[in-house]
């Protein structure tokens, strides 16, 4: 291991030391630089690896980027670029390769003409996985030659080697690691979906590239190929797969603005498309750099004002509406219905903000996309008068249904005045007033409901029962939504609004907890009020205000001690210590619903706070989770079923 640096008296000199630093950084505080330890950070290691070969395919050397998971779910990344450089760094006095395997952030210091854009979020670097991985090993060929390393732990443990000679044409780099299960303690496990819906995205935002993944786990062998050759434009043909599109094209554009000048010249890459359907929901996903901005930013502002005032603009000016429908101004909600989207921008500095980090600040990017934006669809409306015609008249009767709705809801707001304030009845309010020390409890059923309201800590506690059947919002606009009474109670008491109006700072609580029957129709009704939050209010969902209750699925008793269970194991466990050999007056109790506890077991299985354990719902992939509830509630049932079929052994934590 001895280089250059190194000191006679330890082997090891400053450099050395300083590199051994930064690793044990990361391994000291692992979620500083993946985000977190979880399953999310483990599928972080690959979209690490994978960005830098994207990098590389955008700068026009790599055309084709394989990802394979292996039996012992370690991963392998191959790209066919330039190859990591191996020749000695003038001033580090190490080979490039082994400086970007071990120093942090050292992937820009030795290329600093490529168009870096991808990987800006965490944009950490390969050393990170390699200091979070047991094992990594690399092999780079280039100039007519393999070359080889290998580390533990992100420490070298064997230097560079020369493998063999290989043709001069054949380049590229190979990455191998094995995560480190005491880093990852939560989970190894690679799951296919979630890499295969980010693969599939990085293939429809880089066309061209052709990316492959490949399952080696036995009892999941697969593998797919994802090449966009037109781009975002099959991106939103797949979203819209299962929906009936309102005309047959995409409307879409790929350009690039120079928003600098002369001197500092400052580039941005937009690539927009659309296409509408005849459902109701809005989904607009917004990229930067390859990033999903989950909460969008200046670049997503431009494109909705730009859609927004072009629809009125052509109404204005065309005939194809009555006199009355005229003067109708039509919302940026209303102009959205039903749309699918996919603005994705490239900024060579991009500035991120907002909680997540996930929303683009460069004021600069606004006005290019409005602009563009404008030109695009101003041109296509006046070119497409059929296709015009479909979107203003969806976009109309979607703003006199949002009238309707909007009379509706003053009717029952003045009606709601004249009794208790504007809190609907139903709910059991908590007294404390600071949101961030409240929580709220939606309950599936009346007796459920009353066991909450007894049970509960009425000071942090709200409690809303809800009775009938909530409204499938996936299939219903936005007037009959409101008019679903369950709907109306939910939206009024958690204070916040829905779509453009939502206002997180009007929140009432920070916590929303789901909680429902362990059956069936629990896991409906939990879907259905997923479904609504996920389309009416996702920014809830983005807040991490959003909880599902875990309620036991067991209850084991011997004499006075007694026991709650949460999974069948768990409750095997019990059984097991508390029956001994014996098992006489052992009572194993199956739940089947809330209400078949009291108010004091309620508490304290499921909403102590001390003791309750919850999910949070989080939204780590938008276009996974706008897939599966199209899916889960669309009119498509052959989809859905095979969908149930096969996730039927997770349904116990289905998540989205
Ligand atoms: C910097 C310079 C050069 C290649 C790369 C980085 C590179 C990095 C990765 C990471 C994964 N795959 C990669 N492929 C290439 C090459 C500079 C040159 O050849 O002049």
């Amino acid at each position: 291991m001895a280089n250059e640096n190194d000191t006679p008296t330890n082997g090891y000199g400053a450099g050395s030391i300083q590199v051994l630093k930064g690793l044990e950084a990361v391994r000291m505080r692992p979620g500083m630089y993946i985000g977190s330890t979880s399953a999310r950070g483990l599928h972080h290691l690959v979209y690490e690896v994978v960005d830098n070969s994207i990098d590389e395919a955008l700068a026009g050397y790599a055309t084709t980027v394989s990802v394979t998971i292996h039996k012992d779910d370690s991963i392998t990344v191959v790209d066919d670029g330039r190859g990591i450089p191996v020749d000695i760094h003038p001033v580090e006095k190490k080979p490039g390769l082994e400086l970007a395997m071990t120093v942090l952030h050292a992937g820009g210091k030795f290329d600093k003409n490529t168009y870096k854009v991808s990987g800006g979020l965490h944009g950490v670097g390969v050393s990170v996985v390699n200091a979070l991985s047991t094992q990594l090993k690399v092999w780079v060929k280039r100039d007519g030659k393999e070359h080889y390393m290998d580390f533990a732990t992100g420490i070298t443990t064997t230097p560079l080697t020369v493998l063999r000679d290989v043709p001069k044409n054949e380049t590229g780099t190979t990455v191998w690691f094995k995560p480190d299960g005491a880093i990852f303690t939560e989970t190894l496990r690679y799951d296919w979906a979630t890499l295969a819906s980010r693969l599939r995205e990085l293939a429809f935002l880089n066309k061209g590239i052709k990316i492959t993944l490949t399952d080696e786990r036995e009892g999941d062998e697969q593998t797919e190929t994802f090449l966009a050759e037109d781009g975002i434009k099959g991106f939103v043909r797949f979203l819209n797969a299962n929906r009936k599109p309102l005309h047959p094209d995409v409307v879409a554009l790929e350009t690039s603005v120079d928003t600098g000048t002369a001197e500092h010249p400052n580039e941005i890459a937009i690539d927009v498309a659309l296409q509408y359907n005849d459902g109701y929901a809005d989904t607009v996903f917004s990229f930067v750099n390859n990033i999903n901005t989950h909460e969008g930013g200046t670049h997503l502002t431009g494109f909705k004002s730009a859609l927004t005032s072009v629809v009125n603009k052509y109404i204005e000016k065309s005939s194809v509406l009555n006199k009355k429908d005229k003067d109708i101004r039509l919302s940026g909600d209303d102009v959205r219905e039903g749309i699918v989207a996919v603005v994705s921008v490239k900024v060579r500095e991009p500035q991120f903000e907002g909680q997540t980090k996930t929303k683009l600040g460069n004021s600069e990017v606004e006005g290019a996309v409005r602009s563009v934006v404008s030109d695009l669809l101003s041109t296509y409306l006046e070119e497409h008068p059929k296709t015009a015609n479909a979107i203003i008249e969806k976009a109309v009767s979607a703003a006199r249904a949002r009238e309707a709705a909007r009379k509706a809801r003053d009717l029952t707001r003045k009606k709601s005045a004249l009794d208790v304030g504007n809190l609907p009845g139903k709910l059991a309010d908590c007294s404390l007033s600071d949101p961030a020390m409240c929580e709220i409890y939606l309950v599936e059923g009346d007796s459920a409901g009353g066991s909450a309201k007894q049970g509960r800590k009425r000071d942090f506690q709200a409690i809303l029962p809800l009775r009938g059947k909530i409204i499938n919002v996936e299939k219903a606009r936005i007037d009959k939504v409101l008019s679903n009474e369950e709907i109306r109670t939910i939206i009024t008491a958690i204070g916040t609004g829905i779509k453009d109006e939502f206002d997180i700072a009007k929140a009432r609580y920070h916590k929303v907890i789901i909680m429902t029957d362990a059956d069936v129709d629990g896991a409906h009704i939990r879907t259905l009020l997923l479904t609504f939050f996920f389309r009416q209010m996702p920014e809830l969902i983005e807040a991490g205000f959003m909880y599902i209750a875990q309620p036991p699925l067991y209850r084991v008793a011997k004499g006075k001690e007694e026991y709650y269970a949460y999974t069948e194991k768990e409750r095997d466990v019990i059984s097991e210590r508390l029956g001994g050999e014996g098992r006489t007056n052992l009572n194993v109790q199956r739940y089947k619903g809330l209400g078949e506890m009291n108010p004091e077991q309620l508490w304290k299985t499921t909403m102590d706070p001390e003791t309750r354990s919850m999910f949070r719902v989080t939204m780590e992939d938008a276009v996974l989770a706008d897939q599966t509830f199209q899916m889960l509630m669309g009119d498509d049932v052959e989809p859905r079923r095979h969908f149930i079929e096969s996730n039927a052994r997770f349904v116990s934590n289905l998540d989205i």
